[in-house]
């Protein structure tokens, strides 16, 4: 595929509006862009590599003359849509919980499994936000070592949730602060100056769906019925950028040093880690970087063979739009 035809919908999202702003940075070849979303957003006009693009209302006939649909609208619409996409020939690119376990669907990140994208059918998936920044950072250590289990607790921005919950972060701390009562709306609790034990639905096993989504993702993604992982995911009062804590018990010893090494030299990945100089990955530095930033590399002493790590990325970015397009450049061999 030379130039193609582009379609992004849920454009005007937290999501959406990074994927146009990833398609110019990095000169996507695409010759005709579409900007869909809901009636709501109709007739927004958004500036794309200098040119205005009108958002329109997503129909089926909207993916007519569509070589690739990246989408970031939630399941329910990927799920309505998904048919009409494929029936006119395009790629749907999906960043939504939807078809990620489909056994008929890739689920990718370019780092870790690009040779995957041959087997699609038309659907590719995008992984959770938290479940990329993880496997981007362990498949060079798994590939030396390998990994056996995995205990990952997360420390999530409210960006996930939305421009909604961004909009609630701000102005309930703005209320604390200025003693005024608090009505939390987007979250069950405040979120302000707290922390939630809370993303995404609770399961009937009293994991929520966000913790599921890692155990069973990471699996899929690494081809690798047998690695054990468990996980905690938290809602932390930060705007952008998921931070998590990572143990693993490996298939054999690794020096810390020889961690960092490993990691220098991984496609994506930035070692930040330099104790002596109070040097360590925070979500604020994340904002502004593409890779999946790593630091407090150490050796776990109290198993045979462990490590322990601190892995943060811009979840809107790399846990989303970025890995979209990366998806799609790929598939358009750029
Ligand atoms: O179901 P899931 O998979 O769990 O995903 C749920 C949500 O998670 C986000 C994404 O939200 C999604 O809706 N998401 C998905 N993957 C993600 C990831 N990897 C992720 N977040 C982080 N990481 P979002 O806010 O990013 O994007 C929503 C966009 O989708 C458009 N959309 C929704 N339904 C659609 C659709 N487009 C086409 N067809 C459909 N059926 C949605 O467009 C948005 O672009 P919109 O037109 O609804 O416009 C949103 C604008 O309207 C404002 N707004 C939002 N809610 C309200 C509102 N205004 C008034 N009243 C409201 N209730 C917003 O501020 C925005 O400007
Ligand atoms: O599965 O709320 O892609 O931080 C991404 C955002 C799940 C929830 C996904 C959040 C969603 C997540």
């Amino acid at each position: 595929m030379e130039r193609c035809n582009v379609a992004v919908v849920g454009a005007t999202g937290a999501v959406g509006r990074e994927m146009l702003n990833i398609l110019e940075e990095r000169e996507f070849p695409f010759d005709h862009l579409k900007l869909l979303a809901t009636e709501r957003s109709a007739g927004t006009v958004m500036t794309v590599k200098g040119e205005d693009y009108e958002v329109e209302v997503t129909t089926p006939e909207s993916f007519e003359d569509i070589d690739i649909a990246l989408f970031s609208a939630g399941s329910t619409a990927s799920k309505n849509l998904a048919d009409e996409v494929v029936k006119r020939g395009a790629v749907m690119i999906d960043n939504s919980s939807a078809f990620r376990m489909d056994d008929e669907v890739p689920l990718i990140v370019p780092e870790v499994n690009s040779e995957d994208i041959a087997e699609h059918n038309g659907i590719i998936a995008n992984p959770n936000c938290s479940t990329i920044q993880m496997v981007v950072a362990l498949k060079p250590i798994y590939d030396k070592v390998g990994i056996k289990r995995i205990v990952v607790s997360t420390y999530q921005a409210v960006s996930g949730t939305g421009k909604d919950a961004m909009d609630e972060l701000i102005e309930q701390s703005k209320k604390v602060l200025d003693k005024e009562e608090i009505n939390p709306e987007v979250y069950p609790q405040q979120i302000a100056f707290n922390a939630l034990p809370h993303i995404d639905v609770f399961f009937d096993n009293d994991y929520t769906k966000e913790e599921m989504k890692m155990v069973n993702e990471t699996k899929k993604i690494m081809n690798d019925d047998f690695i054990k992982v468990t996980a905690t995911t938290v809602r932390i009062p930060v705007l952008i950028g998921h931070g998590e804590s990572v143990n693993l018990e490996l298939g054999s010893k690794l020096e810390a040093a020889e961690a960092k090494r490993l990691l220098r030299e991984a496609k994506g990945v930035r070692v930040v880690d330099n104790p002596d100089e109070l040097s360590y990955p925070t979500q604020i530095e994340s904002e502004e970087d593409d890779d999946v930033l790593v630091g407090r590399i150490r050796v776990d002493e109290t198993v045979e063979a462990g490590l322990n790590l601190w892995i943060v990325a811009n979840n809107l970015r790399k846990g989303a739009a970025l890995n979209t397009i990366q998806i799609a450049e790929e598939l358009i061999g750029s």
